[in-house]
């Protein structure tokens, strides 16, 4: 973190403050993590300190520390309002353009007459806050929250219910300290983290061993749904609506397929689509190895984005056509495909 960042930072924390934290729109395991951590670190310094989520988050976070405190805006909209109302204060987190909270949030935080100080490791940061700490090469903004605290020069008041937050938020960022942005110092991190009391196997059971009778099954439609163009190295999964209703589907319950389609050997690009009939849209999850830029395809042709080696974005045309044209799209980036690890 910047020195200059860090200092208007603890000018602003100088007296106690009514603070909000922000996760995006669709919490994962860094959204929760990061905001609730923040959370945690923020009210050991004296300051009130409330994290808001758009939308509900999944059940295998449900046991993360101080979770039940968290303000779900789509439950809540009346509290949300009067809290981002109050505070002085709006950390948003693990995102960087407004509109990632979904439009009657955003409108909310655009009216707060709170300062806003951005923590995020995506790409193409917007404007919007007084203090902005965005880095790309950060591993998840779980990591990048221990940064501030140490910035800050409060590392010491790493609790358990701080380490056992980022601990998870880096741990499910970075597929289990598998992916490229996985550092050196992301390592250290972690064991700092583990030092102050987050325990890894526990984190993992709790996360990882939560799998329904359903989500098994419903893998294994979509691992039998897997196509593999092994010429552009790039494996895609398809489920449709049906697919999900036979199974019962519940939010997050293919949280993670798309990785199985990376898993298979030479393929450098997977993707997963999946029908939604609800908002008549297919949205789409991209993954990638090496250099091939995922958030450039999904900000190309999907109208999304993200990180290098993982994007999300959606198609308004219905399944079929929708894989019609990514087969068709795809023969253009063949060199990319080819060459990318
Ligand atoms: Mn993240």
């Amino acid at each position: 973190m910047k020195k200059d960042t860090a200092q208007l930072v603890d000018k602003l924390l100088a007296s106690p403050q009514k603070i909000v934290i922000v996760g995006h729109k669709n919490p994962d395991g860094d959204a929760v993590g990061s905001c609730l951590g923040l959370s945690f670190f923020l009210k050991s310094l004296g300051h009130s300190a409330t994290v808001i989520m758009p939308n509900d988050f999944p059940d295998f976070l449900k046991w993360l520390p101080g979770c039940e405190e968290i303000v779900i805006y789509e439950k809540d909209v009346q509290k949300t309002n009067d809290i981002c109302k109050a505070a002085n204060l709006i950390f948003t987190l693990d995102f960087n353009s407004l509109d990632r909270v979904g439009g009657e949030l955003q409108a909310v935080l655009e009216n707060a007459s709170a300062k806003f100080v951005m923590i995020d490791h995506h790409q193409q940061p917007a404007d919007y806050a007084v203090a902005t700490y965005s880095d790309v090469k950060m591993s998840s903004t779980s990591e990048m929250v221990y940064h501030f605290m140490d910035a800050l020069g409060k590392a010491e008041n790493l609790s358990d219910n701080i380490a056992i937050n980022l601990y998870t938020g880096i741990m499910t960022d970075t597929g289990s300290f598998r992916f490229s942005s996985t550092s050196p110092t992301t390592h250290r991190v972690a064991a700092k983290l583990i030092e102050a009391g987050a325990e890894s196997a526990i984190i993992n059971q709790n996360v990882y061993d939560t799998n329904s009778p359903e989500r098994m099954k419903l893998l294994g439609v979509a691992l039998n749904n897997l196509v593999i163009l092994p010429e552009l190295h790039t494996a895609y999964i398809t489920l449709t609506q049906k697919d999900l209703d036979d199974h019962h589907f519940k939010k997050g319950d293919t949280e993670g397929f798309v990785n199985y389609a990376l898993s298979v050997k030479g393929i450098n690009f997977a993707v997963i689509f999946i029908e939604n009939k609800q908002e008549s849209i297919v949205k789409i999850s991209f993954r990638s190895k090496g250099k091939f830029s995922v958030n450039d395809f999904a900000r190309n042709h999907y109208s999304g984005g993200g990180h290098i080696n993982a994007a999300g974005g959606k198609s308004s045309q219905d399944l079929n056509k929708t894989i019609n044209e990514f087969i068709s799209i795809l023969p253009r980036y063949k060199n990319e495909l080819t060459d990318a690890s």
